[in-house]
């Protein structure tokens, strides 16, 4: 057997310690000052008010420079330095360090350029691994909407360009905002720098893209009846830790000659960028917008009394809504939630995040609190009375049997040691393409967990159906077809299921773009082909695990879109 797991490796039930140290979190729990911050002293920032809502620089256009910039992100900490997109306003109005959104409209494309005014090379705070980057420690970005259905030269794709982009240049995209493949959604948009995710993520780039219709307008009252305006309220959730000094902190590798670490885990929560906020909210109807936009948190959410209705996920709202106990949110996913206040007026409420159930599997460190929620005593516009049972607009995921299915291996290598990477198909990221799908046909694709822990797979172009997730003997499957760098991709596990195919959860009703790879199963997702209008054939794309940490080192490949 090769690709010895991480969890093997170190031995089962060692506990908290044992996580911590596979993170590579060493002597981060000595430096950080995040545990003695106190909790629910600042409001959470909000779009219009320390959320920037981007101008235009000129009809359907935007121009973004990437820049510095520090802020309190608590007011018993010093100015934190981060990295945001300037929309051209300066930003003196955002607030924390998440603090930018767009707001398109389906069926409007949008012209956006993105210049880089960033430093040439990395500040100390920002610990690069060169053996992962193109060129050193420079500073080279390169920006993806996540979710977007664009050509290949205006994704953002480490396929197309490998170096991207350097202090002073430019990179100019095409946001179609087509429809059906980009309804009214939340995306967001980050950086996609190759071998510099993580970091450039961790640093601040990181921002919300809005996509409105005729129906989800964003405005109360509107054609769906759901709350809107002030009462639709975006949540980016973002673990962090922080130096004295008032710096994100982010810890390198014990590994002789390693930087890179095997995850992120913070112990502060940021809430659209602040650390620990509240929410005052009035005893009625809300809409929630949550981002997991955590390097590598799974996060799983619930509110106490209150309990969570979904509408959505990252392809836009569902046909109709479903009751959700726990939200299970792994990093990139997203949850269009509403929850009802109505009963709970005086109440203080924690937004608590636990450890996600099986057959989730995540070596975190706990981190509880995410946000306090005060439900005042008095509504001012009482908004929707009850919770519509159809979604007019919305769609749940039905996709057509596929042409052809692929078999994709998720596999870890030699963890805790100098060679320590993670793969798909038991090859690296700039091996040529293998996952070539023909323009406008439906495939499956199959990730096949080999490691212990769970890895949301995110496809760039295409949203989802999610099919189902099959329990099989891994280590069967591995000793069968395994190699040095892991089990080649390409072969069938079915003869290795341990039992029927369970579906999709409920929470996966509508299309995705990153799914739930669990260990110690197969997971089917189902997704056709398509390409933006005038775009022709070949295109190249990248999927990729993401969990950045594992995106950059090396569990991400091309795809091309082929005629
Ligand atoms: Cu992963």
């Amino acid at each position: 057997m090769t690709g010895i797991s991480r969890r093997r490796f170190l031995g089962y039930g060692l506990g908290a310690a044992v996580a911590v140290s596979a993170a590579g979190r060493v002597g981060a729990a000595a430096a950080s000052t995040g545990l003695a911050l106190a909790k629910f002293i600042q409001p959470v920032p909000l779009p219009g008010h320390g959320i920037v809502v981007a101008t235009p620089s000129g009809a359907n256009t935007y121009s973004f420079t990437q820049v510095p910039l520090a802020r309190q992100l608590h007011p018993n900490l010093p100015p934190t330095p981060f990295w945001a997109y300037d929309d051209g306003s300066g930003l003196a109005g955002q607030a924390g360090s998440f603090g930018m959104a767009v707001v398109a409209e389906t069926g409007t494309p949008l012209q956006v350029s993105f210049r880089n005014g960033l430093p040439a090379t990395y500040p100390s705070w920002i610990p690069v691994d060169t053996r992962l980057t193109p060129l050193e420690n420079q500073v080279r970005v390169m920006t993806h909407l996540h979710g977007g259905f664009v050509a290949a030269d205006s994704d953002g794709s480490p396929a197309v360009t490998p170096d991207g982009f350097g202090f002073g240049q430019t990179q100019s995209v095409f946001y179609t905002n087509q429809s059906p493949q980009m309804p009214a959604e939340l995306l967001w948009f980050h950086d996609h720098g190759l071998g510099a995710t993580r970091l450039n993520v961790f640093a601040g780039l990181a921002a919300a893209y809005i996509i409105r219709d005729q129906y989800d307008t964003g405005d109360e009252p509107n054609p769906i009846g759901i709350p809107g305006g002030a009462h639709e309220i975006p949540l980016v959730i973002q673990d962090r830790q922080f130096n004295a000094d008032g710096t994100f902190l982010y810890p390198t590798s014990d590994i002789a000659g390693v930087t890179w670490i095997g995850e992120y885990f913070g112990d502060v929560m940021l809430v659209n960028g602040k650390v620990w906020p509240f929410l005052n909210v009035e005893p009625r109807l809300y809409r929630f917008r949550i981002l997991n936009g955590c390097n590598a948190r799974i996060l799983s959410l619930d509110l106490g009394g209150a309990r969570f209705v979904q509408i959505g996920a990252e392809g836009g709202m569902w046909d109709r809504p479903v009751p959700v106990n726990k939200l299970v949110l792994a990093p990139a996913e997203r949850a269009d939630v509403l929850v009802d206040f109505s009963g709970l007026a005086g109440q203080a409420l924690l937004l608590r995040n636990s450890k996600p159930a099986p057959p989730v599997s995540t070596p975190a460190p706990a981190l509880t609190s995410v946000m306090q929620i005060r439900v005042g005593t008095t509504v001012t516009t009482p908004g929707p009375a009850t919770i519509p049972a159809t979604l007019l607009g919305g769609r749940a995921a039905v996709l057509p049997a596929p042409a052809k299915t692929r078999y994709i291996t998720l596999n870890e290598v030699a963890p805790e040691t100098a060679g320590w990477y993670l793969n798909l198909n038991g090859v690296h990221f700039d091996a040529a393409a293998t996952e070539t799908p023909k323009v406008g046909t439906v495939e499956d694709w199959v990730y096949v967990n080999l490691t212990e822990d769970t890895h949301p797979m995110h496809t760039h172009l295409v949203t989802f159906e999610v099919v189902g997730r099959t329990p099989f003997n891994a280590d069967a499957y591995q000793d069968a077809y395994g190699g040095p760098n892991g089990v080649p991709g390409g072969i069938d596990p079915t003869s290795f299921a341990t039992g029927p195919m369970q579906p999709a959860d409920p929470s996966e009703r509508g299309y995705k773009d990153t799914v739930k790879a669990n260990p110690g199963q197969f997971t089917t997702i189902r997704a056709k082909f398509s390409l933006p209008a005038h775009v022709r054939t070949p295109q190249s794309y990248v999927h990729h695990c993401h969990i950045v940490e594992h995106e950059d080192n090396d569990m991400m490949r091309p795809f091309i879109v082929t005629r």
